[in-house]
This record gives C-alpha cells, structure tokens and sequence, in this order.
C-alpha cells in the first residue's frame, strides 16, 4: 500500500503499511516528578565555559518566603539536565488585591550562558525559536500556570516584567514533570574501578535517557527530531543499556516508511504530528540504514524484520554506487551531500568512501542471511570501491588518506578507512599511531566523529589510547560541567559553534551518548 506526498522538490513515496508498523511501537513514556534544588545566580567566570558559571545561593525551599516586584527576577537550578513540563507553577499576589494583569517572562536553559545572555544578542543561521523563552499575561491571581511546551533544562530564570505598584508576586510550588521512554531499571550497573570511567557511563546513560523520547530524538531541545546518523549510534548505546529493541525497530520502520521517489531515506524525519521526510538526503545518513538494520538483526535476531527492510537497505546502497565515478571513487563536489562532521574545512570524499565501504561489508552479511541474489554484486563492489581508495586515496608518500581535488589529509578519512578496513590490521594501527602523533589540521569537531576515532582505536588494538581519547574528551566536558554530553565540544575552542553562537548548540544530544557502549560493548 503506498501514497504519494511531495515534500519540496522530492516526490515522497508513503508506505502506509511500514508507518503503521511504527505507530503500534510508540512507547508509553514514563513520567516523574522533580523539585528545583537550588536558587542560583550566574557569574561571569573566564575559566569557565563559555565564561559564564552557575553560583549556588540557597536552598530553593527559600523561594516559598520571597516576594517579587516589576523588575526581580530568580533562577532556579533543578541540580542536573532535565527533559519535561512545568505543567503546574503556583502563583499567589502579595500585598493588595491585583490590579493590573501579572506579566511573566520564563527563560529555560541548559547552560548557563543561557540564563545569563539575553537571546535578542543571537544572531546565528539556524532558528533563534530553539532559544526556550516564554513571556505570559496572567489575568487570574492567585493561579497556576501550565506550560504546554516540553522544555529541555537545567535551570530556569523568572523574570516579572510587571506585576503594578499595589502587589507582587510569590512562587509557591514548581515541579518538572519529566518524560522519557528509556527505563531505567533495564540497565545493568557498571561498577568500574576507575571512577572517571564510571561517571563517563553515568553521563552517557543520562544523556541517551534524555533523548529517549516517543522517537530517539537528536537533542531534545535542538532539533527534537529523529536524525539517521544519530539514531545509529543511540541504537548501539541502548542495545548495552536499556535495551528497548521496539524503539529502534519503530524509528527504522518510520524512516522506511518515507523513502523517496528514487527510493532513498531521508537524513531525518519530523514526528510530532504526520509523519513527514525533511527534504535534507545526505549520503553517509542514508547509506546508515543498512548498518542500523544491521546491528538492530546481531542484537534482536528479529529475522522478519531484516527480511522486510532489507530491499530498502540495500536501495541505499545502490544509490550510493550510483555516486561512483568510473574509478569507482565517490564523486567529490562541494555541496553538503554527506555529513561525516561539522568541520567546515573537511573534504567529505575520502570519508564517504569509507562509509560506503564500512555499509557495503555489512550488506553482504545481509545478503547472506536473506539469500539475496545482490550478494555476487555486493562482493564485487566492495573490490572495486577497496581497490579504489587504495590506487586513488591513499598516498604512499604521505602515507595517509587523501580526499578531494586539493588532496586533503584529514582526520576524517583516516578514521573512516580504518572502519572501512582498506588496509589490514597492523597498517591501520600504524595508520592511527601516526593520525595521532601527526596532528592533521583538519580535525574533529564533534563528539560523532570522535566516538569513530575512539571506536576505531579499540578495533585496531590501541585500547589504552582509546581510554586516554574518551577521558581526554568526554572526560573534560564533565569537568566543565556537562550533566548530559552536548552536541559540539572542542576542548581547544570550548565556545565553538557551527551556528554562530554557543547557545544555540544542544547540551544533551544523542550522539555523544556513545561511551557506555564503548565502554560496556569492548569492556574497557
Ligand atoms: C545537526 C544535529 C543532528 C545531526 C545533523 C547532521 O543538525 O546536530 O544531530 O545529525 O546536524
């Protein structure tokens, strides 16, 4: 059964019978309920990230006491990320009856940069209506105020922008109601010997929890959607933690059930109403659903599933031979037609080819499993496209990969020909050994990549340097202060954004959940 939507200038083909398949998954999110923990103001601090850190004041049972005039604020600290509703915030006059409405501004933040920068000073190419504010009119007092929103936080400021010279205002109960669908109580605790790991785990889980939504959203303040590149890596970190197989069989069944005309799938989906396809197609992202399908069969040997999805998988693909010039190299070119990373500077070809290589040995396992006659196919094009970046790629002198017209030596390429496993065991470990003394400077920008350099240094054997990688990143940024792993992190740029300001970025964001698996997947 299909019908046909067109989305921009892509004709999208429904397969009505796939979202069905994916609606009768939806999780029951679980909900609970969270106080605020602190009152806090935010300092400037240039040691601190972003030069903005949070300063704890007092208890927030002290709010109960206070009042609040045109011109005060507060802001609460709920003690660690958080993804829910203020569905009920108690509101009562003090003083005179009120004779003018109350008018309430709500601020929510992740970071503190975002209690302490007004949002009026972003000015960044991706919408400033991520920002999460709200302003109110609240004609009724005493009241409660619900907020339909689900917000993404830590912290929240109050601000009365004014209430009249007869009264003010008290704040009695506020209460998070938070959602997730991940359950806790299917995760095994790790109980490490070295606390940092532990707390790396800890965070990791947290930030997949938070992302664990009725999709595995990306971040879930920033873009709240279903992204293929991110689903992959979430899908390997539940499979050690919270196991919930129906979540992932229910994203790949929603991503197969919007392919396009030509039969790709789209980089993302939107979910919150009818399912729609974003018109964004990146090679790498597409070329991810056979992967993902891969892994979901090794973890859930759910064989109908496989069956059903592989002649969609294996579209892709085909799709991306299509891409091949006739040296069966990926042709290069300056559009954004595969992601890889956020580094601006980064030539995408030799990283592509990688992946395809990396997706086109895991489609041959496929093929076997199922029986599918693409199998000779299969092994054919992993000897060209092999046999390609060999002759074409790889520079003796250098010795490093190459990608694109200029010859570019990035990071990017090396990880991703390490996956591809052009090269055998020893010349890939010697080929990272040297990635890190060498230092390209074309480097990694987000945590996606530097989980592909951390898991790449464990399947070449470089498992203490691997532990040295995480600590090194992921370690840091709980020093400065992350609760959940955010979405960009340069330890050496710690205001990096590619979108023009910090507050922009998501500080809980679905692929730098990634260290529990590494952690608990090769036992480090
Ligand atoms: C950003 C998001 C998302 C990612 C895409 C490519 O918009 O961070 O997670 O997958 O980029």
């Amino acid at each position: 059964m299909a019908n046909i939507q067109v989305v921009k200038d892509h004709t999208i083909i429904r397969n009505e019978a796939f979202i069905a398949k994916a609606e009768q998954l939806k999780p029951e999110l679980i909900c609970t309920e969270v106080h605020p923990v602190h009152l806090i103001d935010v300092v400037s601090d240039d040691s601190a990230v972003h030069g903005w850190r949070a300063n704890v004041l007092e208890p927030a049972d002290a709010l109960a006491d206070k009042s609040f005039g045109k011109g005060d604020s507060f802001i609460l600290d709920f003690g660690t990320h958080l993804v829910g509703y203020l569905d009920h915030i108690h509101i009562k006059p003090v003083g005179s009856p009120p004779d003018a409405p109350l008018h309430l501004k709500i601020t929510f933040g992740e970071m503190p940069i975002e209690m302490a920068e007004p949002f009026s000073s972003y000015e960044g190419w991706i919408s400033s209506s991520w920002l999460q504010e709200e302003v109110f009119h609240i004609d009724v007092l005493p009241g409660v105020l619900s907020l339909p929103r689900r917000y993404s936080f830590r912290y929240v400021k109050f601000e009365v922008l004014a209430a009249s010279q007869k009264y003010s205002v008290s704040f009695d109960e506020i209460v998070c109601r938070t959602v997730t669908s991940a359950d806790v109580s299917k995760v095994t605790p790790l109980e490490h010997t070295d606390e940092l790991i532990n707390k790396i785990d800890e965070v990791s889980i947290k930030t997949l929890q938070d992302c664990m939504q009725l999709v595995f959203e990306d971040g879930p303040k920033r873009d709240r959607r279903l992204w293929l590149g991110d689903l992959r890596l979430q899908a390997l970190a539940n499979y050690e933690t919270f196991k919930n197989y129906d979540l992932v069989k229910r994203n790949l069944y929603l991503f197969a059930g919007v392919p396009n005309d030509k039969g790709q799938i789209t980089a993302n989906v939107f979910t919150f109403a009818d399912l729609i396809a974003d018109d964004t197609y990146l090679l790498d992202y597409s070329i991810f659903f056979v992967t993902t399908l891969y892994d979901y069969y090794l973890e859930s040997q759910d064989l109908d599933t496989l069956t059903e999805l592989w002649p969609l998988a294996l579209k892709q693909i085909e799709i991306a031979l299509e891409h091949l010039d006739e040296r069966h190299l990926i042709r290069d070119s300056n559009s954004w037609y595969s992601f890889i990373d956020w580094n601006q500077d980064l030539n995408k070809q030799a990283p592509t080819q990688g992946v395809l290589i990396y997706a086109i040995r895991r489609a041959i396992h496929i093929a076997e499993i199922v029986s599918c006659d693409s199998l000779g196919m299969l092994k054919h094009q992993l000897d060209l496209t092999v046999e390609a970046a060999k002759e074409h790629l790889w520079d003796e002198v250098a010795s490093f990969f190459v990608s694109g017209a200029d010859r570019q030596v990035s990071w990017a390429s090396q990880i991703w020909m390490v996956h591809a496993e052009v090269w055998d065991h020893r010349k890939n470990k010697e080929l990272l050994n040297r990635l890190l003394e060498v230092k390209p400077v074309v480097g990694v920008t987000t945590p996606y990549l530097y989980h592909h350099l951390v898991e790449a240094l464990i399947v070449v054997g470089e498992t203490s340097q691997a532990i040295a990688q995480m600590k090194a990143y992921w370690g840091e940024m709980i020093k400065d202060g992350a609760d959940t792993f955010w979405e960009l992190y340069d330890p050496s740029n710690k205001s990096f954004s590619p979108y023009g300001n910090p507050m922009i970025n998501s500080y809980c964001h679905a692929w730098s959940c990634t260290p529990t698996y590494l952690i608990r997947k090769y036992n480090l």
